[in-house]
């Protein structure tokens, strides 16, 4: 069904049909918009942004493109094309045609991973709501908003379900997803990197780069799902997606591009000449790398769990891009986990498989993340440099699972909690690196320009030109 944009709130999904729910739901958007306005992106509201809209949900030509003030901006309901007879594909139900209600008996399943997926998606225009202040450039500024409207979409696409399939309390939860906020303390959101502050723009990239990344891969699960109206919302989500995660990686590309233009110019590699030319050495980009990669990794949970074999067991939710496996049961298979041994190395233990779908989507998303320090190391290697950059070891500054609390190098190698604390500055961002950070962070707003620690991007948007005006006051 193709999107109506007379509507008070544009959709495909028939809202005119259920005056009920259309009530319920143009009752939430003035709370929305309220706290957009509150919690938003601050001070750009009067501003044209050349922004993306969606205006079908086929892949290709799914958007327009045109200037519209964020206030405005059409925030909407959109779920991606039914599949025909499409089938349960993994877990006990396997092959029993998909759901379009959701189970009394999974019910509180459901809701409570909607409500986690959609708890993440304004926290993210939270952290990243004074960002817009010290952008380096028109072109990033535009691509801040773009992905903020997004996240906004993304949270009534949960709030939608919450309202059409959950009744009362469905609303309710909708009501506290604009409740909680990033980092408050009485009332944080519900996942841990979603109360890291996000206060300048290497931070802004790496974010974008992991965070949304996780995003990918649990959208990706969820869009396995057999309650049809979740999965079919959450494959159009992911089209949405890529260019969050385009933005990390060429946001972080650009910054290794300026660092080799500045080691040229000054023709050293040393950290403290390349901070006094105004550049970002590779030394506190791996350490920024390290945090949020380490911190992303935790957004998969335990590795293992019995939540996961759970919704797993009952088609609720399942791998990242399940067809690929060939056994969709996994009753009988199994997974070899590295663990804390009691002697202070690592051991081994092995867990039966529906146990284990954490840690199976983690290893998928840890390979993705791969794929762009495979491209940033080239960049440097082209360059003439024999310096690489890494992901740090899974085991590493875990917070949540099996890892949790347990000192490691990088390597993942066990130490003494004293020896990790002192070599820790060596290893995420310490004081220094982020007072230096924030002392890079000022506004660039003539069109084309750059600040000086970020190179231009190859290409505008949209076939635009870099130089293009991509914000007016
Ligand atoms: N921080 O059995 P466990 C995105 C909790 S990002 C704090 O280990 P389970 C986006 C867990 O909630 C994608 N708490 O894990 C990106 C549970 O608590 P309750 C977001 C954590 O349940 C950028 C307890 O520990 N979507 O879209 O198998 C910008 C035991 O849990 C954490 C989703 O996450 C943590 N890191 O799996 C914008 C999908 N990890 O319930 C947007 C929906 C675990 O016992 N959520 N806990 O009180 C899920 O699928 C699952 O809830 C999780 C955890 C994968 C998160
Ligand atoms: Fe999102
Ligand atoms: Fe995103």
């Amino acid at each position: 069904m193709s999107i109506n944009y007379s509507e008070r709130i544009p959709n495909n999904v028939n809202l005119a049909g259920d005056r009920t729910l259309q009530r319920a739901l143009e009752h939430w958007q003035p709370r929305f918009l309220d706290w957009w306005q509150e919690m938003g992106p601050s001070d750009f509201a009067g501003h044209d942004v050349y922004l993306r809209t969606a205006v079908g949900v086929d892949v290709e030509g799914w958007a327009s493109y045109g200037a519209v003030k964020m206030p405005d901006y059409r925030w909407g309901i959109f779920l991606a094309d039914a599949i025909p007879d499409r089938r349960i594909g993994f877990g006990d139900m396997m092959g029993e045609p998909v759901w379009q209600q959701v189970p009394g008996e999974f019910r509180s399943q459901f809701r409570r991973l909607i409500v986690t997926q959609g708890d993440t998606e304004p926290a993210s225009v939270e952290q990243q709501r004074l960002l817009g202040l010290t952008c380096p450039s028109l072109y990033d500024l535009r691509n801040l908003f773009q992905v903020n409207v997004e996240e906004g979409r993304h949270l009534w696409a949960m709030v939608y379900l919450l309202h059409a399939y959950f009744g009362r309390d469905g609303r309710e939860e909708a009501e506290e997803l604009l409740a909680r906020h990033s980092g408050d303390e009485d009332k944080p959101r519900i996942l841990g990197t979603f109360n890291e502050p996000i206060e300048d723009w290497l931070s802004f990239f790496c974010f974008t780069y992991f965070t949304d990344r996780d995003g990918k891969y649990q959208l990706k699960s969820l869009a396995e799902s057999s309650f049809d109206p979740l999965a079919r919302t959450c494959r159009f989500m992911l089209t949405e997606e890529a260019h969050h995660m385009f933005v990390g990686e060429t946001g972080l590309s650009r910054v290794v591009r300026r660092t080799l233009e500045l080691m040229k110019e000054l023709g050293t590699d040393d950290p403290a000449a390349i901070r006094r030319a105004g550049g970002i050495d590779f030394p506190l980009l791996q350490r920024y790398l390290n945090f949020w990669f380490t911190s992303s990794l935790d957004l998969f949970g335990s590795e293992v769990s019995s939540n996961a074999a759970t919704t797993f067991a009952n088609g609720i939710k399942g791998r990242p891009d399940e067809a690929l496996y060939e056994d969709h049961l996994c009753t009988e298979s199994t997974l070899e986990l590295a663990v804390p041994d009691d002697k202070g190395g690592v051991g081994t233990e092995t867990v039966p498989m529906r146990n284990a779908m954490n840690e199976v989507a983690r290893e998928s998303y840890v390979k993705d993340c791969e794929m762009g320090l495979k491209r940033w190391n080239m960049i440097i290697k082209r360059a003439g440099h024999d310096l690489q950059l890494s992901l740090p070891s899974t085991r590493f500054g875990r917070n949540i699972g099996t890892w949790a609390g347990i000192p490691t190098d990088l390597q993942g190698n066990r130490m003494s909690a004293e020896d990790h604390a002192h070599k820790r500055p060596q290893w995420l961002p310490n004081e220094e690196d982020r007072a230096f950070v924030k002392s890079l962070m000022v506004r660039v707003t003539e069109p084309g320009k750059m600040a000086g620690w970020l190179a231009p991007p190859d290409r505008g948007i949209n076939n635009m030109p870099v130089s293009y005006e991509y914000v007016r006051v």
